[in-house]
């Protein structure tokens, strides 16, 4: 399907406007309901909204299979109401006392049940709300020191639950967001490169895929367009958590372009090659407003992001390539670092 170059569909989700707590003190901001979230995502130009299922369903644990269904029932009509695309739910695998050490990898035969069983919750909630896409974050899957897992096994059983849920409903696709620490010290599908091997050990590679977070790829010490780009030759890139990172710190969740603008450049220009959104695919924003955001201007992150990635994709399409191709000719690689500097800074060249 033909794609018209430089149109996207944006996404976020509900987490990305928060109350902005951190470790080391409470909430700051008042929390807002969801629905003046989804007011929020049509005023700034958003069609589509990101959700965990306890986004979705509140308290899901202590709910029944009826009221589960009723609840989600409510966040669609919610959604329609608003003209607002649910892109995927994301089951909250990293919350609840059952998951303090791993879901799917829990030393516990009973408590992998629960991950297993609280997937397939998600999933019904995906249909009540009318998306296929499910993205699983495997946050808790790694260790905290090296000996309290086997390693090798983590694999499996990972394996071994997303084959579960692709035969639990054949309608669905997976996409698996890695990360490699934080929570835990070391995950056990660090990178995309985990990710995509993964997938082609399940049963069904076609319907597993990735979702690539720019913040991820740069705790992993690598390129996030780069990422992407290995994403895009597996055809396995479904989705993107846009924003951005200072190196090897906590998990920052800044906003888009903030650190490293000529990083954030390359991203959209290699989504923007690659005709990234022509099967759908949407440009998701996982990022996070600063503590010192007060309410009535905490969710400029969101909207700054959107508006940086329209400006870079400016700066995409009216890059010389001519140009470039010429300076790559001669490897005069310096000369070519000068020029997009120039063309990043809007300096005459
Ligand atoms: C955290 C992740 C997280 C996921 C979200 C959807 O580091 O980026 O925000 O993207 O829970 O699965
Ligand atoms: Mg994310």
């Amino acid at each position: 399907m033909a794609k018209p170059k430089g149109q996207y569909r944006f996404s976020f989700g509900p987490w990305n406007i928060d109350e902005g707590a951190d470790p080391f003190g409470p909430p700051v901001r008042e929390p807002i309901p969801l629905q003046n979230k989804m007011k929020t995502a049509k005023k700034l130009g958003f069609d589509g909204m990101q959700f965990h299922d306890d986004d979705v369903v509140p308290d899901i644990d202590t709910k029944s299979a009826s009221q589960i269904a009723k609840e989600a029932t409510k966040i669609k009509t919610m959604l329609d109401s608003e003209g607002l695309v649910p892109e995927f739910v994301a089951p909250r695998l990293w919350f609840a006392p059952e998951t303090i050490d791993g879901a799917y990898t829990n030393n516990s035969a009973r408590l992998r049940a629960y991950a297993i069983d609280r997937t397939t919750q998600a999933i019904d909630i995906m249909n009540i709300l009318g998306t296929t896409s499910m993205v699983i974050w495997l946050a808790r899957e790694g260790t905290y020191i090296r000996e309290s897992k086997v390693a090798r096994k983590q694999v499996l059983q990972i394996r071994d639950a997303i084959n579960a849920f692709l035969a639990y409903d054949p309608k669905i696709r997976i996409l698996i967001e890695p990360k490699p620490n934080e929570p835990v010290d070391s995950a056990i599908i660090s990178t995309i490169g985990h990710a995509v091997g993964l997938s082609y050990m399940s049963d069904d590679p076609m319907r597993v895929g990735c979702l690539v977070e720019s913040a991820h790829s740069v705790l992993a010490g690598l390129d996030p367009s780069d990422d992407m780009a290995y994403a895009l030759a597996h055809d396995k890139l479904w989705s993107v958590h846009l924003n951005d990172q200072g190196n090897m710190k906590f998990d920052q969740d800044k906003s888009f372009g903030s650190y490293n603008l000529r990083r954030a450049f390359n991203q959209v220009r290699v989504l923007e090659e690659y005709a990234y959104g022509r099967n759908g695919e949407w440009v998701g924003l996982d990022v996070k407003a600063m503590r010192t955001q007060k309410k009535a201007v905490g969710t400029k992150h969101i909207s700054n992001s959107k508006q940086t990635f329209l400006y870079l994709l400016d700066k995409v399409t009216s890059l010389n390539t001519d140009l470039e191709a010429e300076l790559i000719k001669a490897r005069d690689y310096e000369e070519l670092d000068r020029y997009i500097l120039c063309h990043l800074m809007g300096k005459k060249y």
